[in-house]
């Protein structure tokens, strides 16, 4: 691909895929199957409701895994494209492992929350994820000392940061999808709306995502060994 414009706008959207380098689990290599559990019963509000105790366990796990991996290359050239584009670039990740922020991006919009926050739906308040009681069976709040819930977007919840996205679409030149595998919506529907909108559109992915048809490059292969050089190509 040509290298990068100088007026481009570059909009990254990232999935689990680009975190797999790092030793996270991608949800769909467990068919769907987190840590042994149905996705409706850790990731949905009803799952939350029905059994906090499993939900939190499952949370506490990704949590303490997260803190000990590391960013991998991928992650690192999406670093350096923000540091060569500075507001011409901005990251929306599905993911909520906090990766690309431990990374030094700084553009970041976490549509599907973070682990490293947790949430009183009783209070309104966020807190840190290390600052809260995670001993605890079921967390309680700093505040109101009522059960906190994980900052994570759930299935049939509003993903964060909707309007704001879709003003960064509206305005993007080149939107690059990395390591996700469009299943999942709204998320798996920008590439379509960024064509619409005439901009170009590029995927780096293992397999062929569910929406390939939508992008006008497809590169085929580990994020972490096709995007440093990509990277590289483009801010010569
Ligand atoms: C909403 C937090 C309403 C949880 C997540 C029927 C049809 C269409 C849509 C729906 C439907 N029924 C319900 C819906 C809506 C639903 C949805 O899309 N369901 C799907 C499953 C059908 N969506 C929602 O509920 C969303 N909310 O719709 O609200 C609304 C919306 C807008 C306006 C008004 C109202 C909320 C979705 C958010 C759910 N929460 N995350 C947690 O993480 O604990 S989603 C969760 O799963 C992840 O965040 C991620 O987004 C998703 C997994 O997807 P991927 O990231 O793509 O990961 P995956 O494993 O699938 O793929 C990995 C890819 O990487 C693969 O392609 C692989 O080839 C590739 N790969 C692997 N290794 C590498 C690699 N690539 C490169 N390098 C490598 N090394
Ligand atoms: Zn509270």
């Amino acid at each position: 691909m040509k290298t990068i414009n100088p007026t481009d706008r570059i909009l990254v959207l990232t999935g689990a895929g680009i975190s797999a380098e790092s030793g996270i689990r991608t949800f769909r290599a467990s068919d769907g199957l987190w840590e042994e559990h149905r996705v409706e019963d850790v990731a949905s509000p009803q799952g939350f409701a029905r059994d906090p105790h499993l939900v939190w366990r499952f949370y506490k796990k990704r949590y303490k895994q997260a803190m000990s991996v590391e960013p991998n290359p991928a992650h690192y050239a999406l670093k350096k494209l923000e540091d060569a584009l500075g507001d011409r670039f901005w990251l929306i990740t599905q993911n909520v492992d906090g990766l690309h922020s431990r990374a030094g991006n700084k553009n970041v919009i976490e549509m599907h929350g973070s682990l490293n926050t947790a949430w009183c739906t009783h209070c309104g308040n966020r807190f840190p994820t290390e600052e809260i009681d995670l001993e605890a069976e079921l967390p309680p709040c700093p505040s109101c000392n009522k059960m906190l819930r994980p900052d994570i977007v759930w299935f049939g919840e509003i993903p964060y940061q909707l309007d704001r996205i879709q003003s960064l679409l509206d305005r993007a030149t080149l939107l690059i999808v990395i390591g996700t595998s469009g299943n999942v919506y709204p998320a798996a529907g920008f590439v379509m709306q960024a064509r619409f909108l005439g901009a170009r559109t590029l995927s780096v992915n293992l397999d062929a995502p569910e929406n390939k048809g939508f992008f006008n490059e497809f590169y085929q292969g580990k994020a972490g060994e096709i995007l440093p050089h990509l990277v590289d190509e483009w801010l010569k």
